[in-house]
């Protein structure tokens, strides 16, 4: 049989939001790769989901519902599996009002249609609901505070920038499609700046390289604020567009020069350079999304939106501070539809559940890995494991799955029906089968659908999901973007609502229009984290990173995944007397676990980097080290405010 092409969008959580085309012969996926139409893929796809039929196809890929029954999950139908959930909901709300229930929604699919399960624990109860965002909490609510939104300039408006700072940011490993917008930029003359303490492929395509101390963000912004004061490279018309400018100026002059580059551990010509780029503009910002899930990390992304005002390039082409592009401005929301009863914080999931008075009876938990994901995993896994009736919705078997008492298996990216938008550009994509999912599995809006009909919850939508669709899209139909529209277009477009420059105006979407400066000083960097236990003949405490990798998607790995052990990767000066992979002990004032050692002479000697996202259950996850705090503003997770000391395992087993 002829092979045949069918595309569609990748439903991640991450910024590129591609265009998929699937390579089909039987009626089954033998490859998947990039649209090369589609005007940001360009035709490649990342390593995590050019492998994702193996995980398809894997031994933890879900296939039917699963019901606790004598200790283990064994499967059952649906109608077994519904007519439990729908019982067990019920009676929860009977007994204990609908806050006994908590419904967790995290990022695993970033379809819009994913809001329907809001809308229905909106109805159901409303139930109690999650408050905060571990993911982006602290920067969205720090620029909503100084620019009104949350938003960007469109993605290619980079092509007229001079300089572009690549702050906290590595492209190469999550934000792909993002790099040959950047070399085109710089084919086009553009300059590339990192800021970064950590040495990445990213370096490697920039003219220059800054590596701060960790967290020494502020203190860098502000050293460079004070030489655009200190050198009259502020704009003049900053003092009408600007609200707070004297007391941001206050807090720039309160440390000479020379002070805040000390603070920051950079040389203090880097500081006189960086100013020098913000002020021969247009120079965009481009903000990482690491550095402010720190303690401190509304404050810094409120520095950078500063520096990106006063030195005139927020209302220009080529310039802007860029942390998000708002995904969800296109659709028309399903939810939330109230505001909730009770929230719980999600940056301490773990000890609000164990904490929740009247109590937390059943849990469901959507698109989400919080066993692994969340910050004191150890915390996390006790809480769930404290909960009656957990309910997991998810296309794999995960952590989190394994301790539920009822599975409910959804469609992976290549099965799923939905819409997204993105977080890293302005494009609106379809998400339909390339291949029909495995009998045993629904499609989510259906599940709830069905789960609506079993509790006579008649407002609850019966539209089919391109009726669904439809209603997702009802405000920017009349604009051209309607569901047919998008079909006509190969399943891409580019949002009707979302113009070349987030503010032409010259004015923000601030009550007043004008950037609202930051106006204080936030605590240093190091009161930020609990010291670690001194480990005998360990290294002195390092800042523990947990960054992306190429190879998972968060929790989910693609490829041969991490092996026996994590590994933990430091200069060789870090810890003494440890090889290039040698076992060492980590621990923090959290835990211990084992990783193995990579030597890395491009890093800071007070730094440690372990993966993002490694198993609980393997001694793999950064996560059972990290203290579970909230950040400065947004309720975001301080997931970078670790310290870890590390030491060679006694016996130096291999
Ligand atoms: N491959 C892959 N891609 C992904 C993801 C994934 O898990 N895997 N996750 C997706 C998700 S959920 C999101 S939110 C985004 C995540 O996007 P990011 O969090 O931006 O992703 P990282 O690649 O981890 O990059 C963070 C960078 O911030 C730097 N950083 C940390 N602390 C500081 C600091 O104090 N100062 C400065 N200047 N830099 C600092 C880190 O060294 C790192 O290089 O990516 C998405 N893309
Ligand atoms: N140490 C450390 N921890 C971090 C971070 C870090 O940088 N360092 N980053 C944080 C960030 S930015 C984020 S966003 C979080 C991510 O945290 P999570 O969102 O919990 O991440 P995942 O492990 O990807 O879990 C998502 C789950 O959703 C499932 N899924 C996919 N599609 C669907 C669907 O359509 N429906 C349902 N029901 N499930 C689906 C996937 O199979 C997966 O198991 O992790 C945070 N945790
Ligand atoms: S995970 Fe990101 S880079 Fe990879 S295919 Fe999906 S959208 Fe593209
Ligand atoms: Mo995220």
């Amino acid at each position: 049989m002829a092979a045949e092409l069918r595309r569609t969008t990748c439903s991640r959580d991450c910024p590129d939001a591609c265009g998929i085309v699937a390579k089909i012969e039987d009626g089954r996926p033998v490859s998947l790769a990039g649209d090369p139409a589609h005007p940001v893929t360009r035709g490649f796809l990342c390593f995590r989901t050019s492998r994702y039929l193996d995980l398809m196809s894997g031994a933890d890929r879900l296939r039917q519902p699963l019901l606790r029954r004598g200790g283990s999950l064994v499967p059952v139908s649906w109608e077994e599996a519904l007519d439990t959930a729908a019982a067990w909901l019920k009676k929860v709300r009977t007994e204990s009002g609908p806050t006994a229930v908590f419904h967790y929604r995290s990022g695993g699919s970033l379809g819009i249609l994913k809001q329907i399960a809001d809308l229905f624990f909106d109805q159901f109860g409303p139930v109690t609901g999650r408050v905060g965002d571990i993911c982006s909490g602290a920067g969205e609510a720090a620029q909503i505070e100084d620019f009104g939104t949350s938003d960007s300039n469109a993605l290619h408006d980079l092509e007229h920038s001079r300089h572009i700072l690549l702050w906290g940011k590595n492209p190469t490993v999550s934000n792909t499609h993002l790099v040959p917008v950047l070399k085109q930029a710089k084919a086009k003359g553009a300059q590339l700046v990192l800021v970064d303490p950590i040495h990445h492929k990213t370096a490697s395509l920039c003219d220059d390289w800054i590596q701060p101390a960790p967290g020494g963000d502020f203190e860098l912004a502000l050293g460079v604020a004070r030489m655009l004061f200190d050198r009259g490279q502020v704009v003049p018309e900053a003092a009408k567009f600007c609200d707070g400018l004297p007391e941001f100026e206050a807090i720039a002059q309160s440390r000479s020069v020379a002070d805040w580059a000390k603070a920051a551990d950079v040389p203090v010509a880097t500081l006189g350079a960086l100013a020098d780029r913000l002020a021969d503009g247009p120079t965009a910002i481009l903000v990482g999304w690491g550095m402010q899930r720190r303690m401190r990390g509304g404050a810094i992304v409120r520095a950078l939106d500063a520096l990106c005002a006063l030195s005139g390039n927020l209302f220009r082409s080529g310039g802007g501070c860029s942390f998000y592009f708002k995904r969800r401005k296109a659709f028309t929301p399903f939810g939330p539809t109230v505001v909730p009863p009770r929230v719980l914080r999600e940056p301490v999931l773990g000890h609000d559940l164990l904490a929740a008075d009247p109590r937390i009876r059943l849990m469901w938990v959507t698109a989400g890995n919080p066993v692994a994901m969340l910050p004191d995993s150890t915390t996390v896994a006790a809480a769930l494991d404290s909960i009656e009736h957990l309910v997991v919705a998810d296309v794999f078997l995960t952590e989190t799955a394994k301790r539920a008492a009822l599975v409910l298996p959804v469609p992976s990216l290549l099965e799923d029906d939905d819409l997204l938008g993105a977080y890293g550009h302005h494009w609106i994509g379809e998400s339909r089968p390339v291949v029909l999912p495995p009998p045993g599995i629904r499609h989510e809006a259906q599940l709830f659908q069905d789960l609506a009909r079993r509790l006579g919850m008649h407002d609850f939508p019966q539209d089919s999901i391109d009726d669904l669709k439809r209603r997702a899209l009802a405000a920017v139909a009349p604009l051209g973007l309607s569901l047919e529209a998008l079909r006509q277009n190969g399943g891409t477009m580019q949002s009707p609502v979302s113009g070349p420059q987030l503010f032409p105006t010259g004015k923000t979407l601030t009550a007043n229009g004008k950037v609202q400066l930051l106006r204080t000083s936030p605590a240093p960097q190091s009161e930020s984290a609990a010291q670690p236990p001194s480990l005998p003949g360990g290294s002195a405490p390092l800042w523990l990173f947990s960054n992306s990798t190429e190879k998972s998607q968060a929790s989910i790995w693609s490829g041969a995944g991490l092996g026996d052990h994590a590994w933990i990767a430091v200069h060789p000066d870090a810890v003494p007397g440890v090889a290039d992979g040698e076992l060492v002990r980590v621990a923090s004032c959290r835990a211990e676990l084992v990783a193995r050692v990579r030597h890395d002479r491009d890093q800071r000697r007070d730094v440690a980097i372990m993966p993002k996202g490694g198993s609980f259950e393997r001694g793999h996850a950064a996560n059972a080290l990290v203290e579970a705090r909230p950040t400065d503003l947004g309720l975001g997770a301080a997931y970078l405010d670790c310290l870890v000391t590390l030491a060679p395992l006694q016996g130096r087993a291999r």
